[in-house]
């Protein structure tokens, strides 16, 4: 109904339409591109948070690592020190064991050289030894030439030390060996009725009947320790014997006198123990306790006191004489005279 004019109106009005349609359609199109991009930006912005989030951390834990490096530093630094000062104790530990070795080094020197002295000193000692031998088994030899050791019953030449050599009687039968006789009666063939000098020297026959002497007396019985041996025999030939085991004769300036008297034994009885540490008298020297001279009285000389329990010097008197007659005795077994008597002595210790 309108044709071509309709047409001509409505024609751009299509068109336009058509040009509305078509913007439309591109603004929803850039509508939809836009939500898209929000989209897309809510995305992003949510992703950039995340990693935002994710930086953070990681700068957390950086600097957790910095510090913990920094503690490692620390700790490394103070294990460094402490190294530092073990060494140093080390290092001054070895110069002090190093200085130890070295002392221990001269104390070995000098326990090396002690020893060495030592055996020095035992070898001196183990010489001196043998030298003290030696003079033992010297000196030993001189007191058995001194005396009659070893020697059968017969006469010898004796010498002691520090004097002139002299002539002794042995025996070596009568209570065993080694004594030297020093004072013999058998038969009265020799007078004891004698004076101080005869007694000093000594009188008789040393194969009979004799007195030693009494500085021979004195010389052997402190030149060692002796004993003493006493032999009694009586006119029925019955014998007794009395021992003691010390005796010592004192010096001319002591007036010899028995100085010492050991213990006795035998079967005459301690008939001689009485006249211990009396002087020696003589008819002409009198050291007794009696008013008068025992010595006189008695015939002989004797260690006297007021008078005797024992005289062996007494004159030789026949069987049966008895008191007050001058007699050989040994009252202490019988009254009566003796006939025969042998006083002897002996080194103790050969
Ligand atoms: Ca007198």
């Amino acid at each position: 109904m309108c044709g071509a004019y309709c047409y001509k109106v409505v024609k751009p009005l299509l068109n336009f339409l058509e040009l509305l349609r078509s913007k439309d359609e591109q603004l929803a199109e850039l509508q939809t591109k836009i939500s898209e991009q929000q989209a897309s930006i809510v995305s992003l912005k949510e992703s950039f948070i995340h990693t935002e989030a994710q930086l953070k951390q990681q700068i957390e834990l950086a600097d957790d690592l910095k510090k913990n490096k920094l503690i490692q530093d620390e700790l490394l630094k103070s294990q460094e020190k402490k190294l530092a000062e073990n060494a140093a104790e080390i290092s001054k530990m070895q110069s002090e064991v190093k200085s130890k070795d070295s002392q221990l080094n001269e104390k070995d020197k000098e326990i090396t050289h002690l020893q060495s002295q030592v055996k020095d000193k035992d070898n001196k000692l183990s010489l001196n030894g043998n030298k003290i031998k030696e003079c033992e088994s010297k000196s030993q030899e001189i007191l058995k030439d001194a005396s009659c050791f070893d020697k059968a019953t017969n006469v010898y030449t004796i010498k002691v030390p520090d004097s002139k050599t002299f002539s002794v009687s042995c025996d070596s039968q009568l209570a065993g060996t080694g004594w030297t006789v020093i004072q013999r009666r058998i038969n009265g063939s020799v007078n004891f009725n004698r004076n101080w000098e005869e007694y000093k020297a000594g009188f008789g026959d040393l194969r009979g009947e004799f007195f030693i002497g009494l500085e021979k007396l004195h010389l052997l019985t402190q030149s060692q320790p002796h004993e003493l041996y006493i032999y009694l025999e009586d006119f029925d030939n019955e014998t007794r014997y009395a021992q003691y085991n010390h005796f010592v004769v004192g010096s001319e300036a002591e007036s010899y006198s028995l100085k010492e008297l050991g213990e006795y034994s035998g079967d005459a009885k301690d008939a001689l123990r009485p006249h211990i540490n009396m002087k020696f008298s003589t008819p002409d020297r009198d050291n007794d306790w009696f008013f008068g001279s025992c010595a006189k009285t008695f015939e002989s000389g004797w260690w006297y006191l007021n008078c005797y329990y024992c005289n062996l010097n007494g004159p030789h008197a026949s069987k049966g004489a008895d008191s007050p007659t001058p007699r050989i005795s040994w009252n202490k077994w019988k009254r009566q005279a003796l006939k025969s008597t042998q006083m002897m002595i002996r080194p103790k210790h050969l």
